[in-house]
């Protein structure tokens, strides 16, 4: 391995940092020596209408159950909202970028205390209560998070579905989890483009209604004016139904365990799951990761440029940040619109002290020229963060080096929609940083590596990343489905948490994430299951089967390659490619459209018809000489065909 270029904590970065090492150090012992005092002390950080007794009530083993704070009482957006007016009425809580830089605007909590309280009224008003659910598919405007803070108010459990996403994808979402609510907008717009959103739901709803799920009602915010088909009986204008309702809305009592949101992320089997995340833990854990991971202090300026359709984006620009009483910045666009500036553009524009965004728009910055960057000011910056997947040194020392002038110290924060909140990450006044390692363990977090027979390995060691205790964010079940949740994550390594991905720990105790050991690929830091694309794939009436791999991208990180046997008598073609990708992008959405297609005679399998991917990984990324033991394949003589198909770029 090469050299690793450690970059100590500089005395800056200590100075007024809320944590330096030796309390770090204090803190993490603390919190693994005796957690129930640990987290009695940190819960408070939210305000509770009934206070907690119990702490933590979690089992690992058997049903699988997991409760913090299980007998108190609270409201998220009480606390997202209500209890910061006092002190910062008047203060911006969303600042809100366009994708048009002439286009912005801000919030204050003053403002959003109105808005959310309106549209929860609305939502009231069309019979929607505490545990039903709302699908949210809309753009990066206010409304997203107006919408996601008014479901919190009256204990509607929300449900976003990203905006990429295909009608497909979002009809599969709306009936999994039965909601028959949806609140969206006319057009999304992104880089100048404008995305059909309403016209998606509407083909969407269609296809629910076949599968047996009405929906009632379709709240449409008009953000560019474009023209959509209308329902009288059935769809409302945003605009009009908050002007008729109250602008106050009391928040609903809701207990610590009582339902959040439900989020749908990709495994490695079947259809994507509904992870649940419930009230009192999450709020406890997004909003003190918040506070530390980021060193925020009050006034700070935050921006985090995910989409809330990811669960970064729920954590990390919604609820942490305004949990804390935060300045949240909500970017509606693309990170080269209109110019690869755009990143250092806003940040000047706003003063952006926190900026935390995804390898896979820093290499792709990177890759755009220094120019872009260093014709730009970015002195307000004092923390940068980066998540969703590996990144890569190079990316991470560019990132350090020219966007943070070698001034800034950086988070890489690994977790999961799973986790809630981050898990691994450095703290800015306390964690020497290495470039490509996420680090150490947050409080409370206490990760194990496990070799593939579940053996655990101590000191410096490569292997299966567990985690074996509870934290607050964690997710309760998969929605509908508490067996799934016990077989996906608790059954690979008895009594512990699974989380998926490889990992390498060294002499440091340094956690360094390796990726998916699944058939879990990571496109540019969106999660997409393998399984999903062949399931895509084969439901094309000219494909008999289909194997989707990941292969090393430079700027997605991981591409989509799929291999793909024809039914008989159809002739491989390049027009049949392209009605492949189309198929693929309307199945799922344009996140999911394959880099690479070959095609396929024939599969390599072992006797019980199982798809060898370690094999078909390594001819993706040309790799022939190191495919391991082909001798228990039905057919060995596949291989050879595929390498030449490979070879021939047929
Ligand atoms: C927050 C989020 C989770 C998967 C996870 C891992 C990868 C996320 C990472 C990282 C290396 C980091 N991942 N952050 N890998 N370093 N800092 O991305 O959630 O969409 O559920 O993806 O992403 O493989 O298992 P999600």
């Amino acid at each position: 391995m090469s050299e690793v270029h450690v970059h100590r904590v500089q005395p800056e970065w200590k100075e007024n940092a809320l944590i330096d090492n030796k309390t770090y150090q204090k803190w993490y012992t603390e919190s693994i020596k005796n957690p129930e005092k640990f987290w009695d002390k940190h819960g408070k950080r939210i305000d509770w209408f009934k206070p907690y007794t119990k702490v933590k009530n979690t089992s690992f083993t058997g049903k699988v159950s997991i409760k913090w704070f299980e007998d108190g009482v609270t409201n998220v957006s009480y606390n997202c909202i209500d209890r910061h007016l006092k002190k910062r009425g008047n203060q911006t809580a969303i600042i809100w970028e366009g994708d048009n830089p002439y286009d912005d605007k801000k919030i204050t909590y003053n403002e959003l205390y109105e808005h959310v309280c309106r549209l929860a009224n609305v939502m009231k008003k069309h019979g929607v209560k505490k545990g039903d659910r709302v699908t949210i598919y809309m753009p990066m405007i206010p409304e997203a998070a107006y919408a996601m803070l008014a479901c919190t108010r009256i204990g509607a459990v929300h449900s976003i579905v990203f905006g990429g996403f295909s009608p497909d994808a979002l009809a599969g979402r709306i009936v999994d989890c039965e909601s028959t609510f949806v609140i969206t907008a006319d057009e999304g717009l992104r880089g100048g483009k404008s995305i059909p959103l309403k016209d998606n739901t509407d083909k969407a709803i269609d296809i629910a209604a076949r599968q047996g799920i009405t929906v009632e009602n379709v709240l449409v915010v008009r953000r560019t004016g474009g023209k959509v088909s209308w329902y009288d009986n059935r769809d409302l204008w945003y605009h009009d139904e908050v002007r008729a309702v109250k602008a106050d809305c009391e928040p609903v009592k809701m207990k610590a365990e009582d339902p959040l949101f439900i989020l749908y992320t990709s495994g490695s089997t079947g259809k994507p799951k509904g992870v649940l995340h419930t009230t009192g833990g999450y709020l406890v854990y997004a909003s003190m990761t918040h506070q530390y991971v980021f060193d925020y202090h009050d006034g700070d300026i935050y921006w985090c440029t995910a989409d809330v359709g990811w669960v970064t984006g729920h954590s990390y620009i919604v609820y942490g940040p305004l949990a804390n009483g935060a300045t949240t910045l909500m970017f509606e666009g693309v990170p080269n619109y209109p110019s690869a500036s755009r990143f250092w553009d806003v940040i000047d524009k706003h003063k952006v002290n926190i900026f935390y965004t995804a390898p896979t728009a820093i290499r792709a910055l990177m890759g755009a020229g220094d120019s872009h960057v260093t014709k730009t000011s970015r002195k307000s910056l004092r923390v940068l963060g980066s998540v969703g997947e590996p990144i890569n040194p190079e990316a991470w020392e560019w990132y350090f080096n020219v966007v943070g002038d070698k001034r800034v110290p950086i988070v890489d924060t690994w977790w999961q929609t799973e986790t809630g909140g981050i898990l691994i990450t450095p703290l800015p006044g306390a964690t020497d940083l290495k470039a490509g390692s996420a680090t150490r363990p947050f409080f409370g977090v206490q990760p194990q590596l496990v070799d593939n027979e579940g053996q655990v390995l101590e000191g410096a060691a490569d292997g299966n990343l567990c985690i074996v205790d509870s934290w607050p964010g964690q997710m309760r079940t998969v929605y509908g489905d508490h067996e799934r949740f016990v077989q996906t994550y608790f059954s690979t390594y008895k009594g512990k948490y699974f989380t998926g991905d490889g990992c390498r720990r060294d002499e440091d105790g340094y956690y360094w994430i390796t990726g998916r050991v699944d058939d879990v690929i990571n496109v540019s830091g969106h999660r997409m299951g393998t399984a999903e694309v062949e399931s895509a794939l084969v439901s094309h009436d000219k494909v008999s089967e289909a194997a989707v791999v990941g292969y090393p991208h430079d700027v997605k990180g991981q591409g989509i390659y799929c291999y793909v046997t024809l039914m008989n008598g159809i002739e491989w073609s390049d027009d049949l490619r392209k009605e492949l990708v189309a198929h693929v992008r309307k199945e799922i959405g344009a996140i999911a459209s394959p880099d690479k297609i070959q095609f396929a005679p024939g599969l390599p399998k072992t006797r019980s018809g199982k798809i060898m991917r370690r094999i078909l990984r390594k001819i993706a990324e040309d790799d022939f000489g190191a495919l391991g033991d082909t001798s228990t394949l039905a057919d060995p003589a596949v291989v050879d065909d595929l390498i030449e198909h490979r070879q021939n770029k047929k």
